[in-house]
């Protein structure tokens, strides 16, 4: 099973999304290890978004991922990592696929909604840096035999 890091930007939780993202994950049948609201530093901006420290949009990404808190997750599942971009949907909402969270939600790239590990190694440093080991949940669903065979 692996795992991803998830995160309803301030857009989101400032329009009252953030449960509809939540429930999208829990209906798909994915399982939530860790849940918060942040307030995000500038430091914390500047390290996640640290591969794009050259683009020229790189300013405006920090000072809106820290304009307003987020929520953090870290989700568990077959093949999570891509599985949760495909629910996320493209990187600019105008076209990304209805059923999407960009999709159905979004109207500019700046204001995507959500933000998904684009991969094992992208998912595993985000979800260090997010979280502490102890803010992880171990449980076994109950519904976990009825999702896979
Ligand atoms: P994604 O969030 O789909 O993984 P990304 O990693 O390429 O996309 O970019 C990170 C975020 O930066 C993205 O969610 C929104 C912003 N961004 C990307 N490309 C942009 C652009 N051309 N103009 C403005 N913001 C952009
Ligand atoms: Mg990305």
């Amino acid at each position: 099973m692996e795992r991803t890091f998830v995160m309803v930007k301030p857009d989101g939780v400032q329009r009252g999304l953030a449960g509809n993202v939540i429930a999208r994950f829990e209906a798909k049948g994915f399982k939530l290890v860790g849940l918060k609201l942040v307030s995000v530093s500038k430091e914390l901006a500047e390290e996640h978004y640290g591969v794009h420290k050259e683009r020229p949009f790189f300013g405006s990404l920090v000072s809106f991922i820290t304009s307003s808190p987020v929520v953090a997750m870290v989700w568990e599942g077959k093949n999570v990592i891509s599985a949760a971009r495909t629910l996320i949907g493209a990187t600019n909402p105008i076209e990304a696929a209805p059923g999407t969270i960009r999709g159905d939600f979004g109207m500019d790239i700046g204001r995507n909604l959500i933000h998904g590990s684009d991969g094992a190694d992208t998912a595993a440093s985000e979800i260090a840096l997010w979280f502490n080991e102890d803010e992880l949940a171990s449980w076994e669903p109950a519904t976990t035999s009825w999702l896979y065979e």
